[in-house]
């Protein structure tokens, strides 16, 4: 009886596991519409491959405890925007400058767009994508530093899933939102909070869209703005002539025809310059309606880091002087620039 009720249960604890996992492989094998997977974090890596960097941001009253190496374009307004919190935190961080057309320097990373912010931990190297994402993990690092990146990179995970068009998507949960862990944390930020993630959101929903196709509105503007880039993200040091060449000519080529595409995507005026006035008044108007500096008031918030680092990255291009001509924007830009230039976030860190 004993011997029976043993072999009895272990039969239907081997038909038990059998059914439990045709069933798991039926349900993974299941097509599910368009969502590729659901709830994935970024992972870890363990090491990465010896790059060195292009250049390195030190400033010696950093206490933050990180240790960054960032993957970026220079003039990428998503690469912009994560330097312009960076700096006005006076964060230290290592640069290093990927080269547009080929790549190489982020094939170790499943993710292959930029930025790619990387932060050494002690148990690897703990990858952050996305700049908003990037953004909002290390703003709860700095308010929450109790927590490590690895944990705040669980609070943001991510799903996979193919778009309308057939393109493949991530979508990160929580990403315009700070996860911190205290009531009172959560009351006094939420204060603020929701404001300042509108505002984020129209950067990269709609402002940064307006870019693109001001900076490559004719074939000779996206040859100078490529000329600049090349010079701001000094790719005569960092690349052989012929792949600085290459990008220049290739980047500038692409970009002019993905520029028109774009105005019609996001429906621009046909004049560009006119859909990039259009918002910059939009932000203008919203700063002097609150009577303040800054988007944050005395000091600028993450909304105003957004707008500041997007805009930054067109610095060089005939439609940044341009805007200067014909907005007020410079009102709000020039003490913002001051403000990130400056380090005066550093105080808060
Ligand atoms: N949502 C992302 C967008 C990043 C993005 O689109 N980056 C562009 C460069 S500006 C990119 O890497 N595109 C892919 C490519 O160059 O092939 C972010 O905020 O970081």
């Amino acid at each position: 009886m004993h011997q029976f009720t043993t072999k009895q249960s272990l039969t239907g604890i081997t038909v038990g596991a059998l059914v439990g996992t045709g069933y798991s492989i039926h349900k993974k094998n299941k097509p599910r519409d368009h969502i590729i997977n659901e709830q994935t974090f970024i992972e870890p890596v363990s090491h990465l491959p010896k790059i060195k960097p292009s250049r390195r941001v030190r400033y010696p009253n950093d206490n933050s405890g990180l240790k960054l190496v960032l993957f970026q374009y220079q003039t990428c307004p998503f690469c912009c925007k994560v330097r312009a919190f960076l700096d006005y935190y006076g964060i230290s961080y290592d640069v290093v400058e990927v080269d547009p057309v080929l790549r190489q320097s982020i094939k170790w990373s499943s993710y292959q767009k930029v930025p790619i912010l990387v932060a050494e931990t002690a148990t690897g190297y703990q990858p952050l994508n996305d700049s908003t994402m990037i953004i909002s993990a290390l703003a709860t690092y700095l308010k929450d530093s109790d927590k490590s990146l690895n944990d705040i990179v669980k609070c943001f995970p991510f799903i996979t899933f193919y778009d309308d068009d057939g393109s493949k998507k991530n979508e990160i949960m929580n990403k315009y939102f700070l996860m911190l862990s205290t009531t009172q944390q959560k009351v006094d930020y939420e204060k603020i909070a929701s404001e300042e993630r509108k505002w984020r959101k129209w950067v990269d929903n709609v402002f940064v869209h307006t870019l693109s196709p001001n900076v490559y509105r004719t074939r000779e503007e996206a040859f100078q703005a490529f000329n600049w880039f090349s010079e701001v993200g000094e790719w005569e040091k960092n690349f052989p002539s012929w792949e600085r060449i290459l990008i220049i000519y290739v980047g500038a080529s692409a970009m002019y025809l993905i520029g028109k595409k774009l105005k019609r995507k996001y429906s621009l005026k046909d004049d560009v310059r006119e859909s990039l006035y259009d918002e910059c008044n939009i932000w203008i108007k919203e700063i002097e309606k609150q009577g303040s500096k800054f988007h944050g008031g005395d000091q600028p918030d993450l909304a105003d880091l957004a707008v500041y680092g997007v805009l930054n990255s067109i610095e060089g291009c005939s439609a940044f002087k341009d805007l200067l001509h014909k907005t007020r924007i410079n009102k709000w830009y020039s003490p913002m620039k001051e403000a990130v230039l400056t380090h005066q976030g550093a105080n808060f860190v």
